[in-house]
Order: structure tokens, then sequence, then C-alpha cells
């Protein structure tokens, strides 16, 4: 059997569960769109994961509500596997096998669950330690090294290791350090180019060269009194400007819905996060456009 899952924390812990409960002799990445766009050839060996339904795998488990209404399956329950709303794929996985072999990972699963479902501390964002820390370290825009071989190498330890050893682990600790530096990095440069203005967070990185990697919920405990933030920078070659927006998750009552208020501008999202690219020449004009509806949005 071969497992299709996304390359993130919910992914990994996904593959650690499903190895350990099925015969899976392969498990390959893939990107939600391609999965939409039925770019990944599906059959009935593949156990799909934290990934969009394809009607000719053997087994799914998702937990991405948008899933809903996109196939008749899905509507009537007509597929093995497991659906619904929860904080992770891989806490479906964990429920819908009920295997004592998996009690072992629960604080795993939980650290999974607060990163996939953005239900972190303060703490876990600008200070992570053990499996926060470890889950953040597995990130595909750290230059450190090959993204997938990192994620092979934690699904075997995660099975054979407790979390202390790991994290002693050359390629692991470098990368958690990494993730602790970056952190303070970016601290830095919220710090210079932020401002408030009223409830909304304005990120103007069109001014910096290089963006920290850091935890993309920092400018939350830099400004709390933002209930939403506007990250502004350039996209590749410096042809688009580029907008992410995202509903404060410790402050959560910005009314804004940012999926339906970007799709104006071309791009989308959810309720509570999306992107959008605007033109160069008009992007100016637009940014005071979107900060305006967020202001009276509230
Ligand atoms: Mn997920």
């Amino acid at each position: 059997m071969r497992l299709i899952t996304r390359g993130d924390a919910d992914g990994l812990a996904c593959a650690v569960f499903i190895t350990i409960t099925e015969k899976i002799e392969s498990v390959k990445f893939a990107h939600p769109k391609d999965m939409q766009d039925g770019e990944i050839d599906v059959t009935a060996g593949d156990i799909i994961c934290n990934l969009p339904f394809h009607p000719d795998c053997y087994m799914w488990f998702d937990h991405h509500i948008s899933e809903e209404d996109r196939d008749d399956a899905v509507k009537t329950g007509d597929f093995k596997g497991k659906f619904g709303m929860a904080p992770s794929a891989a806490r479906l996985v964990y429920e819908y096998y009920d295997d004592p072999q998996l009690k072992r990972y629960e604080e795993f699963l939980i650290a999974v669950d607060k990163l996939d479902s953005a239900q972190l501390d303060i703490d876990d964002v600008t200070n992570p330690k053990d499996w926060m820390l470890l889950l953040l370290s597995l990130d595909p825009r750290s230059s450190l090294g090959d993204f997938e071989y990192y994620f092979f190498e934690l699904i075997d330890w995660i099975k054979k290791y407790d979390l202390q050893t790991i994290i002693k682990k050359p390629e692991a600790a470098v990368r958690c350090e990494y993730v602790l530096s970056e952190t303070e990095k970016l601290k830095k440069a919220l710090k210079n180019h932020t401002k408030l203005d009223e409830n909304v967070i304005i990120i103007d990185f069109r001014e910096i060269k290089t963006i920290p990697m850091g935890n993309r919920f920092l400018e939350y405990t830099l400004f709390p009194e933002g209930n939403i933030s506007l990250r502004i920078f350039f996209g590749k070659g410096g042809l688009k400007v580029i907008c992410a927006a995202g509903h404060n998750i410790f402050k959560r009552d910005s009314k804004t819905n940012i999926g339906k208020l970007f799709a104006k501008y071309g791009g989308g999202g959810h309720p509570g996060a999306g992107t959008c690219q605007l033109d160069i020449n008009t992007a100016d004009e637009q940014i005071v456009e979107i900060i305006n509806q967020m202001k009276s949005d509230g």
C-alpha cells in the first residue's frame, strides 16, 4: 500500500500512525491543489491523508471542511476512512484505528493538533519547546538540507526514540536552533516594519530583502491590540505585490472575511486567513482599500 500525504506536521503524524497500523511500502507527498486538479494518479492501493478526496483511493482521512461539497461519496460517507471536523487529520486517523500501539503518541498528537488548528499558546510562538519546536523544525522554507529526507527521518525516529533523543540528533538540533534564531530575527524585522492602524497590524516587508522564516503568528504577540494582520511583500522577481492576511489567533474578534475580501482582488482563502497578488502599479491604492475595509469591519 502507498500513503499519499501533505508535507507538513499533520502529514508527518498521519505517516507515523498509518505506517504502524497498515502495511505501507511507500509514502508520496502531494499538494492539495494537484490532488484537486487530478494531477496525482491514485489507485485502489492508496491511502490519502490530510489532502482532498479522490474517488479511486482505498482509504481517505481529512479534516478540511471545504471538501464536504466536492464529491458525492464524501456527502454520503461512501468511502473507507474518516472525514470531519477535527484539529488535525492525524487526530481522525488516531480515532479511527483506536489502536493501543498509538497511545504513546498522545503528547505528540496534542502538539500537532495545536499547530494544525492554530490553537497555539503565546509561548508556543515566542519560545517553542519540545514537540512544538520539533514540529516547527519541519519547514520547507528552511534551506538546511533536503526537506523530504528530513521528513522521512522524522517518521522513523518518532517511532524508534523518545523526544529528547530525537531533538539531540544533529539534523534535528541544527534545524531547531535555526527555528529559534529565525524567530529572533523576525521579531526585529517586525518591530522595524510594522505599524498598527486602529485594529489592523500592517507589516510592510517590501522594505527588506530577506524575510526571516520565523513563525507566522509572531506579529500577534508583538502587537496584541490588533485583531487582524496584513503582511505586504514582493513576489518572485518583484513583479507582483503579495498580501497575506490573518486573524489574530490570540484576539479572535475581527469581522473581516479575508477569503471573500481577497477574492475581489483575484486571491482567496478562508474567513480567517488568505492571500492575494496585486499588480505593482495599482498595489498602493488597493492596499489602502483593503486596510479601510478591515478597519470598517472592525
Ligand atoms: Mn491538516
